[in-house]
């Protein structure tokens, strides 16, 4: 039967399973979404119709792709703006489908941004749709993209969707999507090392969470009685209650990554960047670097062994590598438990004092703590901003179930927070979803703050409102900078809870410690119903968080 391009693709949408697609308009795609009844999600600008998708793709682990359309061709107004959105996912390594108006033959010459070019350097993969009948063989390696090896962002232009070709002709079949094990000998190298290594530490990284190990990396420390970090974006991937976890920052951190004598890596770039951790001392350790491909093996720091493969064939094979090495007793080395214990307890003090804090304007601290009591926290999601809301509940948020807590941003694009947390509704309905915001990542959101009310997502917004931008303050930058990009208006000038309850949404200004807990526990009740919140907690300005060790630290 004969179709046109937008209809084809939105049927093989469909036989892969997305159930929705993000868009802010206009893409010719989504009038065949229309047509076929694929619910749109319309926002409220091209970056979060980006953002939205991408959050879901991360949020699934890449088992459910975010798809988002918007505008491009020889008018790419959207894309222009869209291009933050996306160059956050290929910073991140999100498996999201880009979806937009290719520029047709003999318009090239139309526009002075160049679509194509730009779209390949944020992509892991540009597909341009020149002949119709190619729809089924472009998707195809769409998802194949999508769902195999190093997750990224593919984009497809299609420069005439109305174009039409025989769906019969070549039919299209779902893409699985591959995985590889690692060589064997490779494993029982590793191994070798890790048996022999006196203070061994494993480094998680987001691959875990990819590939759907998070069982096997417990398995396997466990195995070998080895503490764990996790990396920002891969916070989760561990249990962050159970014995041998150490923390993704802070003083603890340091003192293991100091410590160890050799680094197991498992789904991690181990790129030392602005929000993770160098390796110290470097060529003293000896590195395991367990990635899903080559790119970032030996790439800041000498790898002693590469394994690669897929994190959890990885995992599996390791754990039982030591297993027929160790007659299944694994690896023994003294109370490790308690040492992280006594680490974590040192590293956590100062943050558990503040967590209990009666001062007002209320410490930042505490309302994480409280949020933490109230929350159910294996059937919770909670995203942070960029700013002192990402450095401080990483150092302290007890996440417990992968994705209970998503941080992001190996550079982390102000805003993300509001579509993470829709994203996660999309995800899992009937988890709370709550987004915690300083007043920059707020000033980026209000405009998609509508979608919230539109689409009944029952979210709730948590603004730590300290009238500036805390990590900003005086001295940060140096001289110069501060007052002039620290200050904005704050909770003395701006009543944020008038301006966002006018909207519609259930809000509350909050100034006491003890109205903390209530205030939050009456936002997630409205929440059931699915209307959104907005809680202004007025806090005090507080920079203090547990840090990233830098590369040369010893
Ligand atoms: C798109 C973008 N531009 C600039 C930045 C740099 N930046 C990071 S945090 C921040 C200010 C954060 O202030 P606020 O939201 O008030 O949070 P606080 O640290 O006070 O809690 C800025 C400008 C960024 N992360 N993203
Ligand atoms: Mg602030």
């Amino acid at each position: 039967m004969t179709i046109d391009v937008a209809t084809g693709i939105v049927r093989i949408l469909k036989e892969e399973g997305v159930g929705w697609v993000s868009t802010f308009p206009v893409c010719r795609v989504n009038n065949a979404l229309g047509r076929e009844r694929v619910p749109m999600l319309m926002m409220r600008d091209d970056r979060y119709a980006v953002a939205v998708a991408d959050a879901f793709s991360r949020i699934t682990g890449g088992s459910r792709i975010g798809v988002c359309t918007f505008q491009g061709g020889v008018n790419a107004a959207g894309m222009q703006y869209a291009y933050a959105g996306m160059a956050q996912a290929y910073e991140d390594g999100s498996p999201v489908l880009c979806i937009t108006d290719g520029v047709p033959a003999g318009a090239s010459g139309n526009s002075q941004y160049d679509v194509a070019s730009a779209m390949k350097t944020v992509s892991k993969w540009f597909g341009y749709l020149d002949k119709p009948e190619r729809t089924p063989e472009l998707m195809r390696r769409a998802f194949t993209m999508l769902r195999s090896g190093r997750p990224g962002p593919v984009i497809l232009a299609i420069p005439n969707a109305t174009a039409t070709y025989d769906e019969t002709a070549d039919p299209y079949r779902p893409v699985k999507g591959w995985k590889s094990a690692p060589d064997p000998a490779d494993v029982r190298a590793a191994v070798d090392q890790l048996l022999q290594a006196r203070n061994p530490l494993i480094y998680a990284g987001e691959g875990v969470i990819y590939a759907g190990a998070a069982e096997d990396l417990k398995a396997l420390a466990e195995l070998v009685n080895v503490p764990v970090i996790t990396t920002l974006k891969a916070k989760g991937a561990f249990p962050e209650n159970h014995p041998l976890f150490v923390g993704v920052r802070g003083d603890q951190v340091a003192h293991y990554l100091n410590k160890s004598d050799l680094i197991l890596a498992i789904g991690s770039s181990l790129s030392p960047g602005r929000f993770s951790h160098g390796i110290p001392d470097p060529a003293k350790k000896t590195i395991i670097h367990c990635n899903v491909d080559e790119l970032h093996v030996n790439k800041m720091y000498p790898t002693a062994h590469a394994v690669i493969g897929d994190a959890r064939l990885t995992l599996q094979a390791l754990r039982q590598e030591v297993s027929g090495r160790t007659s299944g007793a694994g690896r023994k080395a003294g109370d490790v438990a308690a040492e992280v214990k006594a680490a974590r307890d040192q590293g956590l003090a100062r943050y558990r004092q503040v967590m209990n804090s009666d001062e007002t304007p209320i410490n930042p601290y505490r309302v994480y703590g409280d949020l933490m009591e109230v929350l159910d926290l294996k059937n919770s999601f909670v995203t942070h901003e960029s700013g002192n809301t990402r450095d401080q509940l990483s150092t302290v948020f007890d996440t417990l179930i992968p994705r209970g807590f998503l941080g992001w941003g190996n550079v982390s694009t102000l805003g993300f927070s509001l579509a993470a947390a829709i994203a996660a509704k999309k995800a899992f309905p009937h988890r709370t979803a709550v987004a915690v915001t300083g007043e920059a990542g707020l000033g980026y959101m209000l405009g998609n703050l509508e979608v919230l009310l539109r689409e009944k997502l029952g979210i709730t917004v948590v603004h730590i409102s300290n009238g500036g931008f805390a990590g900003y303050g005086p001295g940060f930058w140096g001289p110069g900078h501060d007052p002039f990009t620290h200050r904005v208006l704050g909770p003395d000038e701006v009543d944020m809870s008038k301006v966002i309850g006018a909207l519609g949404f259930h809000t509350e200004r909050v100034s006491e410690p003890a109205e903390i807990i209530p205030a939050l526990r009456r936002a997630l009740d409205v929440n059931a119903s699915g209307r959104p919140a907005y809680i202004e907690f007025v806090c005090c300005q507080y920079p203090v968080y547990g840090q990233w060790v830098g590369r040369g630290e010893g």
